[in-house]
């Protein structure tokens, strides 16, 4: 008798114990279910706040044919060929003002001649879509209409200092005012320019003359030529956003264009987009934001 109770109460000890476990895993299994299931549904929300807080605008959108860089003059003194220093230095061909570097031709027998040459640096890591490198120079002479002076730049390519393929190979008549003169590589530019940003451009005379002509130089720089569409964005939203792709529509064309803009919450800014084909007529322009938000512009 006393060893059936025994047994019965063995049984039934096992069968709390057995249910105590069973609880236990149901109740962590039930712990992992619903924080699997509120993390998830935390981030849900939190990327669709995200979503829904962004704000992104596009104030403007317009074609750009021509825009410039910055002017960069050289940074070292010019290296004279022919001719001679007669005053100033290269840091007052750095800007138009008041002051300025003055060169004098050298007997070169039969002839006086001029010919110096600057070392240029293009900071290229600012700028995309070029379309040409121009050069200018601001300067006056003596003897003016005696004869012509001639930008030629270094080209990398034949390994000669050419004009080849500027758009203005007829050189300039210098005036005892100052005046200036601009020429541009046109699409030769790569010629010219290398890789680094680096061109050495030339000022010589024409050459066949008996005077001894002198030159002040007052302004001697390139810059960066330009084109692309331009796009303003404003970001009225909290958060940065993320621009991933722009679309430009017009009737004949629907085209993507894979980008990576940045803009900081409250921030303005333009990017330019190069290299593209500009649309005709009316056009609606799109940017995709990473968050998967579209804000769309269309001019009217
Ligand atoms: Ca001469
Ligand atoms: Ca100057």
């Amino acid at each position: 008798m006393q060893i059936i109770i025994l047994l019965h109460k063995l049984k039934r000890e096992k069968r709390a114990v057995s249910n105590v476990i069973v609880v236990v895993l149901s109740l962590i299994l039930v712990v992992i279910i619903v924080s699997n299931i509120f993390l998830w549904s935390y981030e849900m929300n939190q990327y669709d706040w995200e979503k829904m807080r962004e704000n992104l605008t596009i104030t403007n959108v317009y074609i750009l044919n021509e825009t410039y860089s910055e002017w960069f003059p050289t940074q070292q003194e010019y290296q004279i060929n022919i001719g001679s220093r007669q005053s100033g230095s290269y840091i007052d061909t750095q800007t138009v003002d008041g002051t300025w570097e003055t060169f004098k031709e050298e007997a070169k027998p039969p002839n006086y001649r001029l010919d110096i040459n600057g070392t240029f640096l293009v900071d290229l890591s600012s700028y995309s879509s070029i379309v040409t490198v121009e050069i200018q120079i601001r300067y006056r002479a003596t003897n003016v209409f005696s004869e012509k002076f001639y930008l030629k730049a270094y080209n990398w390519s034949s390994g000669d200092y050419s004009n080849n393929g500027f758009n203005d190979t007829s050189g300039h008549t210098p005036t005892d005012d100052w005046s200036y003169y601009a020429v541009n590589f046109t699409d030769k530019w790569q010629d010219y320019m290398q890789e680094d940003g680096k061109l050495l451009i030339k000022l010589e005379d024409e050459g066949f003359d008996s005077h001894c002509t002198v030159v002040d130089i007052d302004f001697f720089a390139v810059r960066i030529v330009m084109s692309g569409i331009v796009f303003s964005f404003k970001n009225k939203g909290p958060l940065t956003a993320h621009v991933v792709s722009l679309w430009m529509v017009d009737s004949k064309f629907h085209k993507r264009y894979e980008v990576d803009i940045y803009i900081g919450a409250g921030e303005n800014i333009i990017y330019v987009l190069g290299g593209v084909k500009f649309p005709e007529g009316e056009f609606i322009a799109k940017a995709v934001t990473e968050r998967g938000n579209i804000a769309v512009y269309s001019p009217s």
